[in-house]
């Protein structure tokens, strides 16, 4: 079946990492009653959850994305790009140790598992700020011996590749033209976001569905006409410390 790893958000989350959004008040109550539906959509959507305690010295530890590639046949820790969160990983690795053998990301590599966008055995990987060739190589030599294929995507002006592009149907992917380049992706089809809502493109498939946050309207409607199925949360305080839906869960297969 399928899992979710989620972990709780930081009393700190107000002091995250920023970099295309400016700083706002965020407020930490409505984060977490945000969060915890965000927990049911999950849950609706047939993932059984395991949810790690909060890190109230770690602002960014909501976003277990960041932190590590699951595939089916291992798991690998990441090395996140900002030192603030690098030791977000360690009570990850604690839990996916019971389902996957664990490889790690080692200096100088930085990698963060929101710049993977991983599609049967292509796993495109953003040249963010975050995410560094010597991370990348060290990804490729991992993964080979499994069969996939690493491809490093140029990408401007977002945080990571899945603010710009995440996948919404078997071949289909929802893409933010303006952040990454189209032709990259060109043997899928491609829906545009709406370009009212340049922060519409991340969407976590779960099943045949997706989580999708409230506020980005025009998109979803592009999504809808295509015969996706959109399961709505609110998560604007999420939004405020640059996170979206893809990077508050990390989700496999397990028969545990
Ligand atoms: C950061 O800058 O690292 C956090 N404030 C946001 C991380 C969002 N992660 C993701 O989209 N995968």
């Amino acid at each position: 079946m399928l899992h979710a790893i989620v972990r709780e958000v930081s009393a700190s989350m107000a002091d995250c990492q920023l970099s295309f959004v400016q700083r706002e008040p965020l407020d930490i109550a409505l984060a977490r009653v945000q969060h915890h539906a965000y927990q049911q959509a999950l849950l609706a959507l047939g993932c059984k959850l395991t949810v790690l305690p909060a890190q109230d010295t770690l602002p960014d530890s909501v976003f277990v994305e960041d932190v590590a590639l699951v595939l089916d046949e291992l798991a690998i820790m990441t090395r996140p790009g900002a030192p603030s969160r690098r030791a977000e990983g360690t009570s990850v690795a604690e839990a996916l140790a019971r389902v996957r053998t664990l490889e790690h990301i080692v200096e100088p590599g930085t990698l963060d598992g929101g710049d993977i966008l991983r599609i049967d055995r292509d796993i495109y990987v953003g040249q963010s700020a975050r995410s560094n060739s010597a991370a990348m190589a060290q990804l490729r030599e991992l993964v080979a011996p499994h069969g996939y294929q690493v491809h490093a995507v140029p990408m401007q002006d977002c945080l990571h590749l899945k603010s710009a592009v995440t996948q919404i149907a078997e071949r289909t992917l929802l893409i933010q033209p303006a952040w990454v380049d189209r032709q990259v992706f060109a043997d899928y089809t491609q829906i545009e976001i709406d370009p009212s809502e340049p922060h519409a493109a991340n969407t976590l498939r779960i099943g045949m569905q997706l989580v999708y946050p409230s506020g980005f309207p025009r998109t979803q409607a592009r999504i809808e006409q295509a015969g996706i199925a959109v399961h709505n949360v609110e998560l604007s305080e999420l939004q405020k410390a640059e996170g979206a839906v893809t990077c508050c869960s990390l989700i496999y297969q397990s028969n545990a």
